[in-house]
């Protein structure tokens, strides 16, 4: 940590969450057959929408595309605010869907909002996801699933981001019976430690640079979701410039904004890393510096600048949220080098909600 109290309670939640993430692995140890029972209505052909608003919008891309992996249910993720505003939209006709409400304090007005239309107007079951056992959303769901130990008194979201994708993950493994992919999970506690332990401090020397002032955050399918929600924090906790885009639509036209000040970060997955690869090349010759995650660093990633290799022997879905802590660290890194606190982001609250 840099000095004072500033960024304190951030520092703590984002270094701390080996020990959140077992506790949101075991937490739902008791919902073997409850959540199949829910989730279980995509193999009759319900659709299944997994809806949530800022980070738990973002990382219900990657939870809605872990199932749909592991199952092939129809499952998608959509911001909470399209229920409310194109229920039609979303719901065509009055056939059975499931919800999966996702919210960190479980009291966002759109998501409450978007499970009472649900539960009013689409016949099926919902399921919350959240860290607050006693909020109104696990209250209204049929079923919740609740990430206690990963409440936070931050107004930005980051171990609980992690924790909720976990314990969505671990639903799907349960929906589809796959102890494969729950093993591969139950791994990511230990992994995630030793990562922050070993780039720490590269991550901590890298984000102190002050020659970077644009920020732009790559990754391609479910990891357009861990894009999106590195951005988001970098946004929320530095106050600055920064974008995500799906890997290769970065150059149907953004990648005319790149300039020496831009670092671009690849979060790349191996099924699109030899894309990435010849991505990274291209960005390199604009003059902008470029920063890869990947799993490991071939056909062409291992000429970033600036290179984290994750070494886990996981596969591309169960090694999703170990990409989130680094670039956490580096957001709050960023806004502690411009005197702020990542605490508390101005004109934000722990809980938006509407009038
Ligand atoms: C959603 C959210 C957070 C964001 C900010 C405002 O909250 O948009 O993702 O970081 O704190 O609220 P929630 O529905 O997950 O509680």
């Amino acid at each position: 940590m840099i000095s004072g109290n500033k960024g304190a309670e951030t520092y703590r939640e984002i270094t701390g969450q080996a020990h959140v993430w077992s506790a949101a692995l075991s937490s739902i140890e008791g919902k073997r057959r409850s959540v199949p029972a829910i989730l279980g209505k995509g193999a009759g052909g319900a659709p299944i929408l997994f809806a949530g608003c800022g980070s738990s919008y973002n990382l219900s891309i990657v939870a809605a595309a872990t199932l749909k992996h592991l199952t092939g249910f129809d499952a998608r993720a959509l911001p909470s605010s399209d229920v409310l505003m194109l229920p039609k939209l979303v719901f065509p006709r009055r056939r059975e869907h499931v919800l999966v409400a996702v919210s960190r304090s479980g009291e966002t007005t759109e998501t409450l909002q978007a499970l009472d239309y649900f539960k009013k107007n689409v016949p099926g079951p919902s399921l919350a996801l959240t860290c607050y056992e006693n909020s109104t959303l696990a209250r209204e769901a049929g079923e919740s699933l609740v990430a206690s130990a990963a409440k936070e008194s931050s107004v930005v979201g980051t171990g609980s981001v992690a924790a909720m994708l976990l314990m969505s993950q671990l639903a799907a493994a349960y929906a589809a019976g796959s102890s494969e992919f729950e093993a591969e999970l139950r791994r990511l506690p230990l992994l995630v430690d030793g990562l922050l332990r070993i780039n720490h401090p590269y991550v901590r020397d890298l984000a102190g640079d002050r020659l970077f002032q644009k920020f732009v955050f790559l990754g391609t399918g479910p990891y357009y979701g861990l894009a999106a929600d590195s951005s988001l924090k970098l946004k929320e906790m530095a106050l600055v410039c920064s974008e995500s885009y799906h890997s290769l639509e970065f150059r149907h036209g953004p990648i005319a904004s790149l300039d020496d000040h831009t670092l671009v970060f690849c979060l790349s997955m191996q099924a699109s890393a030899p894309y990435e690869g010849k991505l990274i090349a291209e960005i390199k010759e604009k003059g902008a510096k470029t920063f890869v995650i990947c799993e490991k660093a071939d056909g062409g990633l291992d000429e970033a600048d600036y290179l984290v290799e994750i070494n886990s022997g996981l596969s591309d879905f169960a090694r999703s949220c170990l990409y989130l802590p680094l670039l956490q660290l580096f957001a709050y890194y960023q806004g502690m080098l411009r005197g702020l606190d990542p605490d508390h982001p101005r004109f934000l609250e722990s809980v938006t909600k509407l009038d």
